[in-house]
């Protein structure tokens, strides 16, 4: 054991290890408070399962999805928006809104459906058995499958597209679990999480801003679910749609991430999708639910 490893143990065990910020000690066994004060003070908890009962509307379309317009689940109805551009009529959904903000993720239908509680999560009433589907990149990749559609076929491209959405799915939690927890929701500024994540997703911005300076879209020439995935959080990032961040992290500076963001937003299926289950910001973006194509072109 190396001196700095046992000196922290032994600050750690006899309670001096101290935030400089916060004058936080560190307990002995960590306690859940309620009231930590944070955006998601109110839902937030360490006990999985449901803690109510609450059965889940089921429309007349074959997919239902039960979701709220974050990037998680911006992903998904863009994807559905595109198959059915693509003429994909057995991608027809209803999607239904479930508010986290009051806690309908732990009612016990949607935690039938997700054991882990978050949205989106789609329901395939088309299937033999149906089917549920919960974590976004594991949807956008069960309705590739199913359509035959934004997916390379051959065994490369399929494993490239893979690489890049679990790569995105990883990603979520140092931008949204880590930058834009401690950017935008913690009761207060903190300077040693900012300064970790905002490092690492600039290193991440980079990462994509060397890749889209030799290729159109994430996997090459053809618009796939990796870009939908990626743009959904990074796309959304630099666009200004998300956390506010645009100057802060300078993502102007990423000049091949703002051209393939830019490129994507115009999409009309991308425009579409973007409006579903949205219950925040400007009125006229807002879409509660939808059920039929008609619902998002009254809006549009
Ligand atoms: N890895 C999951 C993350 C889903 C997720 O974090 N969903 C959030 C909204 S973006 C949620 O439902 N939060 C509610 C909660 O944490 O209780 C996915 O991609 O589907």
């Amino acid at each position: 054991m190396s001196l700095y490893s046992s000196v922290t143990i032994l600050q750690k065990y006899s309670g001096v290890l101290m935030d400089k910020n916060s004058q936080y000690t560190l307990p002995r066994v960590w306690e859940w408070s309620a009231e930590n004060g944070g955006k998601f003070a109110n839902i937030n908890r360490p006990i999985a399962g449901s803690t109510h009962d609450k059965e889940l509307p089921i429309g007349e379309h074959p997919l239902q999805l039960y979701s709220l317009a974050t990037p998680n689940g911006v992903k998904v109805t863009v994807m559905l928006e595109e198959l059915l551009a693509l003429g994909h009529h057995g991608a027809e959904y209803d999607a239904w809104l479930v508010n986290i903000g009051e806690g309908e993720q732990f009612g016990s239908d949607f935690v039938q459906l997700n054991p882990n509680s978050k949205i989106p999560v789609l329901l395939d009433r088309s299937a033999k058995a149906n089917t549920p589907v919960f974590e976004s990149c594991a949807i956008l990749h069960y309705l590739a499958r199913k359509f035959g559609d934004l997916m390379p076929e051959d065994a490369a491209g399929h494993s490239e597209c893979l690489s890049w959405l679990f790569w995105q799915e990883s990603s979520a939690s140092f931008l949204g679990g880590g930058f834009g927890h401690f950017y935008s929701y913690a009761p207060e500024p903190m300077e040693y999480p900012i300064n970790r994540y905002a490092m690492e997703s600039k290193r991440q911005l980079d990462v994509l801003d060397r890749l889209l300076a030799a290729r159109n879209y994430i996997c090459g020439d053809h618009y796939t679910i990796a870009d939908i995935a990626i743009w959904s959080w990074y796309g959304q990032l630099v666009l200004g749609k998300v956390y506010e961040a645009t100057e802060f992290l300078n993502t102007d500076s990423y000049t091949h991430v703002n051209r393939w963001a830019q490129q994507i937003s115009e999409r009309p299926a991308v425009k579409r999708g973007w409006v579903v289950n949205r219950v925040f910001g400007a009125e006229e973006t807002q879409l509660k639910e939808r059920h039929a194509a008609t619902d998002i072109d009254a809006l549009m």
